[in-house]
């Protein structure tokens, strides 16, 4: 793994799961104070400077980390386990979204339906592909084809994140079928 990609993964950690883990504080919009962030990296045995959390940022495959405008606070974009506001504004989405996932969870979620289990959101995608690889980090994918728009006429709200990625509260089972 790239010296970029490793860094990457800490900072997804910190930001989203765990700033405690490096002894720093998120403000309630998810943000972590950038001099902080460095100092305590750097303390973590994660050399990093303001130069090379600018090339992540910037050419991070999914675009996974927001800076405010003048660049003193950072923020992962989505897939956040620890309660933050992401500020995020209702959206309407295209009329199908998809879901990854794995072959093993499909008996629990055709019994439970779509649940965003450790993180705030259920995560879905425009496309197809995008769901095939997010569904093969837990094993055989499986791609759950979404009906969002029968969805939205029932009252569901979903959200678009800043790397866009859809987000939504649930799915229950009668919205969801198996595309492949
Ligand atoms: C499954 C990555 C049993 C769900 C990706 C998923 C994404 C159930 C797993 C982002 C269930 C949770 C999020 C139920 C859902 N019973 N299993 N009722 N309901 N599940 O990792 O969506 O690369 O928390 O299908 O690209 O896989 O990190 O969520 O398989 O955008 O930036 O429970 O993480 O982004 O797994 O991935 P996760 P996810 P990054």
């Amino acid at each position: 793994m790239k010296g970029d990609e490793k860094l990457g993964r800490f900072m997804s950690m910190v930001l989203r799961h765990k700033p405690e883990s490096i002894g720093i504080v998120l403000d309630e919009y998810g943000y972590a104070d950038v001099k902080q962030l460095l100092k305590a990296m750097k303390e973590h045995g994660k050399y990093i400077d303001m130069a090379t959390l600018e090339r992540i940022v910037a050419e991070n495959d999914k675009k996974r980390y927001s800076f405010n405008k003048d660049h003193t606070k950072i923020r992962a974009s989505q897939g956040h386990s620890i309660s933050v506001d992401l500020q995020l504004e209702q959206k309407i989405p295209p009329k199908v979204l998809y879901h990854g996932t794995a072959e093993r969870f499909l008996e629990s979620i055709q019994k439970k339906g779509l649940l965003k289990m450790s993180r705030q959101y259920v995560h879905l995608s425009k496309d197809i592909q995008t769901a095939v690889k997010v569904g093969q980090r837990h094993g055989k994918a499986v791609v759950l084809n979404v009906d969002a728009e029968k969805m939205v006429k029932d009252g569901f709200c979903f959200y678009l994140s800043d790397n866009g990625v859809w987000l939504c509260e649930k799915v229950p089972c009668q919205y969801f079928s198996i595309e492949l």
